[in-house]
């Protein structure tokens, strides 16, 4: 079995990127197999539980209050609704639930609390619980694990030489400081980009460099094709070729060969043929159900179609736990 490396070059990744495609393809697909099994996909549901009205100013995104979108601000959602949300995505067949918030940060008030309680709710009906609430102190972090959190998403977005061309109010060691403290609370983490963002492919390698380099690979890597909306700055951003998509993920793949890689935002533009390239190049998770935060997704019966036509099986929730512990335990 092939070495986990954290010791990856800029040129190397470079040289995989760039590689000829189905070559790409081949060597992502082989090492996908030796790690994990490829027929398995696992089906995640997001939940925006306080929307809109965020203070950043991520140029992609809809919930940023200086920009004008058609997005319905809406304040913290109760525990009940919440709960109701994670049951139906539960029955559905979905075993992670990943709750997103519009903030800057955690503050340590009632919402918080009620995040908490959350947390704990989602854990309880046997569901793999992930938060994206944007920066986090170790303190925070380790009450979220306290709570039965499984999993944290913050996403590196693009480069860090990309990264001010995309966001101003806050900086790349900001959301490296935060995967650090999510790290040491002991939390799975969930750390990836977007493409589509008007970067280069240099922006593409470096983001990746510095996932595939961190002291531990995260545990995800969700990979997004922008959704492009309208008040945003990048409403007119051109789509990303899907080969631009299969390339972040095969490279993914071979540099995290352990990673769940997830073919996140961006399926709604992508018909079956382009996203069975992507299994293929390495993803194995998708965000099930007809809304991703704010933004519209596939509706779940063309997936169970999907899944049914490439004989895809739904992947079980905290598989990779042990092996993860495994790792840990040996490295
Ligand atoms: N506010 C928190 C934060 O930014 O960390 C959590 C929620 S934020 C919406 C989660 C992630 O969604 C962002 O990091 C970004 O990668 C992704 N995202 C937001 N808008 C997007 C868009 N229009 N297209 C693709 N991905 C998007
Ligand atoms: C991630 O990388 N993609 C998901 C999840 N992590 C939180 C979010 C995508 C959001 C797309 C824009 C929206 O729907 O608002
Ligand atoms: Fe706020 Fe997160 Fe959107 Fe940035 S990506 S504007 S931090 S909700």
């Amino acid at each position: 079995m092939s070495v986990i490396r954290n010791d990856w070059t800029r040129e190397e990744i470079a040289e995989i990127y760039n590689s000829p495609v189905l070559e790409l393809i081949y060597r992502a697909a082989t090492l996908h197999r030796e790690h994990n099994d490829p027929q398995e996909v696992q089906v995640c549901t997001l939940l925006s539980v306080k929307t809109g009205g965020c203070p950043e100013d991520c140029s992609y995104c809809p919930q940023a209050a200086r920009y004008q979108t058609d997005v319905k601000v809406h304040k913290l959602l109760s525990t009940e609704e919440v709960m109701h949300k994670a049951l139906e995505a539960k029955a559905a067949g979905s075993t992670r639930f990943c709750m997103g918030a519009a903030w800057r940060e955690v503050r340590d008030n009632r919402d918080f609390d009620r995040v908490l309680e959350m947390v704990k709710g989602v854990n309880g009906i046997g569901m793999e619980v992930c938060c994206t609430l944007g920066m986090l102190t170790e303190e925070q972090a380790k009450k979220l694990k306290d709570a039965g959190l499984y999993a944290y998403n913050h996403n590196l977005d693009t480069s860090e030489d990309h990264y001010e061309e995309i966001i101003s109010t806050r900086t790349y060691d900001d959301r490296l400081n935060t995967l650090e403290n999510v790290r040491n609370a002991d939390i799975s983490v969930c750390s990836g980009g977007i493409i589509g963002l008007g970067e280069q492919d240099e922006d593409r390698i470096g983001m990746l460099h510095t996932l595939a380099n961190l002291p531990e690979h995260p545990e995800s890597v969700p990979v997004n094709a922008l959704v492009p909306v309208e008040g945003t700055p990048l409403e007119d951003q051109p789509r990303v070729s899907v080969w631009e998509m299969i390339r972040m993920i095969a490279t993914a793949r071979i540099l995290m060969p352990r990673a769940m890689v997830r073919l996140s935002a961006g399926r709604i533009m992508m018909n079956l043929e382009e996203q069975a390239l992507c299994f293929m190049a390495g993803a194995n998770s998708i965000f099930a159900g007809d809304k991703l935060l704010t933004t519209p997704n596939p509706d779940v019966v063309q997936d169970e179609e999907m899944f049914q036509t490439l004989n895809l099986k739904p992947r079980e929730a905290f598989k990779g736990a042990a092996a993860e512990k495994l790792v840990r335990v040996e490295g």
